[in-house]
């Protein structure tokens, strides 16, 4: 399989730390794209954006919610619980750390664009949902998998990662000394480790 990533993107990353939990890392190979000038990536992806997994039999699958599926469906893996509260708990939060990193990703673009281009009422509007979505994890933080067996955990830490990969010095761990405590845990799996962010 190809997957097309981008190092900095929180989305791909959740799915490379995906592979590496299922250890189906050795029958993926890695393409790195850059989502905004690579026109290629259009031909396998109407979207252009990373994740996008070529499988072995050709077929294209993007996002990284139903990649992640698929891989775990590959590996028998069962990162998604079945039917019932736990599967809906694990989803919610793959939910909400997937809005905290659109939201994310959408502030830090805007940030770097000159002031006359930016709207603040949109970027409060990016920030709040970053600040209530976090509270929302912490509020589960003791729910969360030590062990990121489920898509819920590795989505949460995958945003985590990424908050602190973009703004350093942001102090989301301030007052969420649950999720701090859980993060300092499962940012040092292999998994995270060996997919850390970085610049292209
Ligand atoms: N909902 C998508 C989001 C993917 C996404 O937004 N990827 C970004 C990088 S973090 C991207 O490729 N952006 C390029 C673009 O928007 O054109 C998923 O879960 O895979």
């Amino acid at each position: 399989m190809k997957l097309y990533y981008a190092p900095t993107s929180p989305f791909a990353r959740k799915v490379r730390v995906t592979a590496h939990e299922l250890q189906l890392g050795d029958r993926i190979d890695l393409v790195l794209v850059n989502p905004w000038s690579d026109a290629a990536l259009r031909s396998l992806n109407p979207l252009a954006k990373v994740p996008t997994l070529v499988r072995d039999d050709g077929q294209v699958l993007f996002e990284s919610a139903l990649v992640c599926e698929y891989l775990d469906h590959l590996a028998a893996g069962g990162l998604y619980p079945a039917a019932g509260d736990a599967r809906w708990s694990a989803l919610l939060r793959q939910g909400i750390a997937d809005g905290i990193n659109a939201a994310a990703g959408r502030l830090f673009a805007d940030e770097h664009r000159p002031s006359s281009e930016r709207s603040s009422s949109v970027m409060q509007r990016q920030a709040d949902a970053i600040e209530a979505g976090l509270d929302r994890l912490e509020r589960d933080a003791g729910a969360l998998s030590i062990g990121l067996a489920d898509i819920g955990a590795i989505s949460a830490a995958c945003a985590l990662g990424y908050l602190d990969f973009r703004w350093p010095g942001r102090g989301w761990r301030d007052g969420r000394s649950g999720l701090a405590r859980w993060f300092d845990v499962v940012g040092q799996r292999p998994s995270m480790i060996a997919t850390q962010h970085r610049l292209p």
